[in-house]
């Protein structure tokens, strides 16, 4: 199976949606990947999860199809290319406050001649079913990388983050970014100044040809980012999904429910 390219399909003009992993098992990306997700991050800021459960989650994604990419921790640099080693197809690297910010992140996500890249993607070549010579050449494009904008000072270098060679896109995280402009206020993506802000971000990723990303609260939330012009959208985690199919199944059962 050749392995999926995101970047091609959004160029294409593409909406793509994303599941969220926050659990600390492997076999939730699977699960994920099989019900048509067009890709699934494995969250290793806020989730749970654990380098195995990232690694056997990123090849159980990969298995059904899906793109697995990876959030990486704040601050973990080191993850970056250890996903990618993986088979990770997306790196989502959070809090990213400014251009420099950004070339840090792009240098460890991009071999050369856009970064650093370390080389030692053995598993990644038998979770994508690539030889070493077409990744190398390919890796760069086939690679996401995401730098997050999630606050108030990241809305002020967006040019700058957006210009900086090896970054693919922008993904917004809303919650955060509320919490930044009501300073400390309300984590709520519904108030005023975070929808104006978004409708800049949007605008400012078309400017600058990168892909326009954010996370969803909700599915109502993903449909009218959709509208706003963001084309890669994760839709809340594996948590909702698994209440929300449970409550679903078990009303069923009871003869309950639409
Ligand atoms: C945010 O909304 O702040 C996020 O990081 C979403 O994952
Ligand atoms: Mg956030």
């Amino acid at each position: 199976m050749a392995a999926p390219d995101l970047k091609s399909r959004l160029a294409a003009g593409e909406t793509l949606y994303s599941a969220w992993v926050t659990m600390p098992c492997a076999d939730i990306a699977g699960a994920l990947a099989r019900s048509g997700w067009d890709a699934v991050v494995i969250d290793m800021q806020h989730g749970y999860g654990d380098f195995a459960s990232l690694r056997d989650g990123i090849a159980q994604a990969a298995a059904a199809g899906a793109a697995a990419m990876v959030r990486i921790g704040l601050g973990e640099d080191g993850l970056t290319g250890r996903a990618a080693d993986c088979g990770a197809l997306g790196l989502i690297c959070p809090m990213v406050n400014s251009g420099q910010e950004a070339a840090s992140f792009a240098r460890t996500a991009k071999y050369p001649p856009l970064g650093q890249r370390s080389w030692a993607p053995m598993r990644a070549l038998e979770v994508l079913g690539m030889e070493r010579e077409d990744y190398l050449a390919r890796a760069n494009e086939l690679v996401l990388s995401f730098a997050m904008v999630e606050t108030a000072l990241a809305l002020k270098h967006i040019d700058s983050i957006c210009s900086t060679p090896g970054i693919d896109g922008i993904f917004v995280g809303p919650n955060d970014l509320s919490v930044s402009l009501t300073k400390g206020a309300a984590a709520d993506p519904a108030r005023p100044e975070v929808r104006q802000a978004l409708g800049q971000i949007a605008r400012k990723c078309a400017a600058h040809n990168v892909v326009p990303g954010i996370f969803a609260n909700t599915p109502e939330l993903a449909r009218i980012y959709r509208e706003m012009g963001f084309s890669f959208i994760a839709v809340a985690s594996d948590a909702k999904y698994l209440a929300a199919g449970s409550k679903a199944m078990l009303d069923a059962a009871r003869g309950e429910g639409a």
